[in-house]
């Protein structure tokens, strides 16, 4: 009987989170294995969102600042420059991938090792304005 009240208790919690915004799913994760002494490093994500959205920040306490950058190659020269914020379009996967759109992170004093995980908190913004936060936990990876 209890049993059946907390799950009735969970369905209907599940039913108002669902309602309150639909969450954006975070794939194919990872942060890139630095060297000692390294201070810039990278992060990769795929978001995937049934609504519009945009990612507006990224922040973890392993770095001192996490930017948004796009990667273009442009004459043979690679260029990287910084976005105010990258958008999901509704049901339409958005990678973030070595050579293309990734998030930079500046100003750590620990290297990221391999099978490490770093947790970062996401801020996206809908089409209505309204900023909602996650939170991923990402692991580390050395690049093949
Ligand atoms: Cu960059």
């Amino acid at each position: 009987m209890l049993q059946r009240l907390q799950s009735a208790c969970i369905l209907m919690f599940l039913t108002f989170v669902g309602m309150a915004h639909a969450e954006v799913t975070i794939s194919e994760a990872w942060v890139r294995a630095s060297n000692p002494g390294q201070s810039v490093g990278a992060a990769y994500v795929t978001f995937n969102s049934p609504q519009t959205m945009r990612l507006i920040s990224v922040k973890t306490e392993r770095a001192e600042r996490v930017e948004l950058h796009s990667m273009t190659m442009d004459n043979g020269v690679m260029k990287m420059r910084r976005l105010d914020e990258i958008a999901i379009p509704e049901n339409q996967a958005v990678a973030l991938a070595p050579g293309g759109l990734h998030l930079m992170l500046f100003g750590f004093k620990q290297p990221f090792k391999a099978d490490e995980e770093v947790t970062f908190k996401f801020k996206f913004k809908d089409s209505k304005g309204l900023v909602v936060e996650q939170i991923a936990t990402l692991p580390v990876k050395s690049p093949q």
